[in-house]
């Protein structure tokens, strides 16, 4: 596959210098192409085996960040460019996707001088919540109606038959190993208490809005001076409960190791970054936040870690074929180390529920 070729399907200004492996997702691969011209841009192969309707999540994207785009020109702001991305159409075609021998490029104008993070203290913490906030309150007003990029994304009901599924098939003979039952009896307890979001939206006390739904520290950029610009990695924007993007940013920040540590002792949910995005995220969405997605939010910050838990799990079972692995056993390791921070996560809700109410009260 010749990357260069697939570059120049796409009216990107100036000649390709340069094309070389960027950032570090477990989905699809990412390229930074360098030109001689102004800018740069970012070439990203979108995973179809993982994403299968790649023009619904184009089409997605493309509403998304015009619609942010437009709010960001009506708010007079400067710098619009580094704020929100931009998806460059083909030479041939406004659409913003190619596909190439069944596989599927994407290109968007990589965003200078910004930074991402793989650990971040309480105060960057509390600009990311405000950010997270602010996306969803923008885009609480889409009038377009976006469709689910992976269908029922993260509905536990889901997670959890999909985890009873792989056991029940053992493709790999994984079960055999003692450790790997000792895993799904620690996890079968809580199956029925974390499904309550499910439980909720069924009996019409919690709403669908649209949501990141991978709100991941290392997807938001920061300026130099340390603000945020924009989050990006914007595959999975689509209709969920907040608890995604509250829970799942807690579970890599509020890590006190990667989610991939193998020392499981040192594992903890570290509840002064809980403190500063909760501020943060509330002080931007309350304007849209009903008073049973506030009191859930604890629950929120244990399903993540709990659901990813089962879907890193049930990648292990199945013989890891969803998250790429750097060795054999690393979806095991990853498995475990969430079901501890889950465990120190749940432990410790009486106190993010006493925080949630200290900040209520500002
Ligand atoms: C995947 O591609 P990346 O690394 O941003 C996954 C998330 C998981 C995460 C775990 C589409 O995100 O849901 O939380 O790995 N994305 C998809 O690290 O499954
Ligand atoms: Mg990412």
């Amino acid at each position: 596959m010749n990357l260069e070729n697939i570059a120049k399907r796409f009216a990107i200004e100036g000649e390709v210098k340069e094309i070389k492996p960027l950032g570090n997702g477990l989905i699809n691969d990412t390229y930074k192409i360098n030109t001689d011209g102004p800018k740069a841009y970012v070439l990203q192969r979108v995973n179809n085996a993982i994403f299968q309707d790649v023009e619904l999540l184009q089409r997605n994207i493309v509403a998304v960040t015009s619609h942010i785009r437009r709010k960001l020109e009506a708010a007079g702001e400067s710098d619009i460019d580094r704020k929100v991305l931009t998806f460059v159409p083909l030479k041939d075609s406004p659409k913003t996707y190619c596909v190439e021998d069944g596989k599927y490029w994407r290109v968007s104008v990589f965003i200078p001088d910004a930074f991402t993070f793989e650990t971040v203290d309480p105060k960057y913490s509390r600009f990311a919540g405000e950010a997270f906030g602010r996306f969803e309150a923008m885009l609480a007003d889409l009038k377009e109606p976006l469709g689910e990029t992976i269908p029922d994304f993260h509905n536990m009901e889901l997670r959890a038959r999909q985890l009873r599924e792989a056991v029940a098939a053992d493709k790999v003979g994984r079960m055999a190993e003692p450790e790997v039952q000792a895993i799904l009896a620690e996890l079968m307890p809580f199956e029925e208490e974390m499904c309550k979001a499910e439980r909720m939206h069924r009996e019409g006390v919690l709403p669908k809005r649209v949501c990141h739904c991978d709100t991941k520290v290392n997807n938001m950029m920061f300026n130099a001076a340390g603000e945020v610009l924009c989050v990006i990695d914007l595959d999975t924007v689509m209709p969920s409960f907040v608890f995604s993007d509250f829970g799942d940013f807690l579970r890599t920040a509020a890590n006190t190791v990667a989610e991939d540590d193998p020392a499981i002792d040192k594992v903890d949910f570290r509840m002064d970054i809980f403190e500063a995005f909760a501020e943060g995220y509330i002080k931007s969405a309350k304007v849209f936040l009903t008073p049973v997605e506030i009191e859930n939010l604890p629950y929120a910050a244990c399903l993540f870690p709990y659901m990813q838990a089962v879907r890193f799990f049930a990648d292990y079972i199945n013989g890891d074929t969803y998250y790429k692995i750097k060795y054999p056993g690393h979806n095991l390791v990853r498995t475990r180390n969430q079901v501890a921070l889950f465990k120190a996560a749940r432990a410790k809700m009486p106190q993010m529920q006493a925080i949630l109410q200290k900040l209520q009260s500002k």
